[in-house]
């Protein structure tokens, strides 16, 4: 998708401070931390969102929940973390591509997003 801020992203044409990279996926950390730790992990290839995700991407869907574990506990947030997949216009979802948010830190994370 030649517009989308996150195949860009993928592509390299933004800059991103890369947390883990694979065929499938790329995690980076958020733009705006909203807690100490704040990864996004997104698949290499788009999905603008759960809504249009298929059969076909539940093995990528998979890997994104799979890797989160090391990611939050390599990064800081070693006795849990929150996962969050805002979709669409009423789960005030931002950037049409499909991603998760990793959230986390030393505290409590408490409600956020
Ligand atoms: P959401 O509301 O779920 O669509 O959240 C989108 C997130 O993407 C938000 O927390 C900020 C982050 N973000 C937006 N633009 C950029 C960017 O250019 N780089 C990075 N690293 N994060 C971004």
């Amino acid at each position: 998708m030649d517009n989308c801020l996150f195949c860009k992203i993928v592509r390299g044409e933004i800059p991103s401070k890369k947390a883990y990279e694979d065929e499938d996926l790329l995690a980076f950390h958020d733009i705006h931390p909203q807690r100490p730790v704040h990864i996004l992990v997104i698949p290499k290839r788009h999905i603008t969102s759960l809504t249009d995700a298929t059969p076909a991407d539940v093995p990528v869907l998979g890997k994104m929940l799979q890797v989160a574990q090391q990611l939050a506990v390599d990064n800081g947030s070693p006795n849990g973390f929150r996962t969050i997949i805002n979709t669409g216009p009423i789960g005030q979802q931002e950037v049409m591509h499909l991603h998760m948010h990793i959230v986390g830190g030393p505290e409590p994370v408490g409600p956020m997003l």
